[in-house]
């Protein structure tokens, strides 16, 4: 059932709208003040708004202005319909370019009227499906399907953001890499699923060991990167071995027997000489081989 929001200061002249809207089952509400609109539609965002110009205290262009220029996109997103009895072309030219969805006179003809409002509902539906199909993009555009982290293209631009803000700011960042152990191996002797449901459970535990604004990414095959701002390479390195046991414990549970996956680990932290995220992992890449010749399971920094 659609929510339409009437404001209105004199709700006899919109009765006949009211009614119709009621018998023709729509959730019909109704402000007498632009303020009071606001208020309401803030409590409950209506699908579309209702808005006579002519309002005492805040004026219906005020009030369509305020929803615009909200913060939040949800309340931006509303149609909005001026009402007015003013027939005066300048009225109707700034009310539709300000952004009104449309402007209709009074006295309004509600078989016309209602089949406007069914458009005016009719582009918000199709709005919201082009946001969704958005939003979907962007997540099939960054996320690993297997482990549900971030994908390497979207830890590129996060943490290049963050390499950004540390510079700028002098905060610390470090970046930790984590390569699986004889993953080869594993897949070989225990199947690809197996492989699989091992670099889920490598996911888990990176996001139960890291911060919420650390940055965790599956770089490929079975190698994963955390990009940790505001941390140092003695935090970073605390993290990494907490990763790093938090796995081989893990591991304990994966699947029958002799089931075991272990991580090494490589460890880096800004410098000044440090002009990107590559430079950075390189570095932590470059640990991460150290830990692999000093014998897999560890932690070099
Ligand atoms: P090392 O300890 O030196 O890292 O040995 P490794 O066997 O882990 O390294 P290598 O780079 O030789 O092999 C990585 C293997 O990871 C190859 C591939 O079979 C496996 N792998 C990569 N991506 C996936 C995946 O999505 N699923 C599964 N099950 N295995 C994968
Ligand atoms: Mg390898
Ligand atoms: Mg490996
Ligand atoms: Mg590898």
């Amino acid at each position: 059932m659609a929510r339409v929001l009437i404001i209105d200061d004199r709700p006899m002249t919109v009765r006949g709208i009211w009614r119709y809207l009621r018998n023709h089952g729509y959730d019909v509400e109704v402000a007498t003040s632009g303020g009071g609109g606001l208020q309401m539609a803030r409590r409950k965002i209506p699908d579309v708004i209702l808005l006579n110009v002519t309002l005492p205290g805040l004026s219906g262009l005020d009030v369509l202005q305020e929803l615009l220029r909200d913060r939040d996109p949800a309340f931006k997103r509303i149609p909005v319909i001026m009402l007015s009895a003013a027939n005066t072309e300048a009225e109707a030219v700034q009310a539709l370019d300000l952004g009104a969805q449309d402007y209709i006179l009074k006295p309004v003809k509600l078989t016309v009227f209602a089949a406007r409002l069914r458009m005016a509902l009719r582009v918000k539906f199709n709005q919201e499906a082009l946001e969704r199909a958005n939003e979907y993009l962007l997540t099939l555009s960054s996320i690993d399907p297997l482990t549900q982290t971030f994908n390497r293209r979207r830890f590129y631009e996060l943490a290049t953001r963050e390499l950004a803000k540390a510079q700028r700011f002098q905060r610390e960042l470090s970046a930790i890499m984590i390569d699986a152990d004889h993953f080869k191996a594993l897949n070989d002797r225990f199947g690809h699923a197996l492989g699989d449901k091992a670099l889920c459970m490598l996911a888990d535990v990176l996001r139960k060991s890291c911060r919420d604004i650390d940055i965790i990414a599956r770089m490929g095959g079975e190698e994963f990167a955390v990009c940790c701002p505001e941390t140092n390479l003695g935090g970073a390195m605390q993290l990494a071995e907490r990763i790093r046991r938090g796995i081989e414990v893990a591991s304990f549970n994966l699947g029958p027997g002799t089931v075991r996956v272990t991580v090494s680990v490589g460890v880096a932290t800004l410098c000044d000489i440090d002009r990107s995220v590559d430079s950075l992992l390189e570095r932590a890449d470059r640990m991460m081989y150290r830990a692999k010749q000093g014998g897999r399971n560890r932690v070099v920094g």
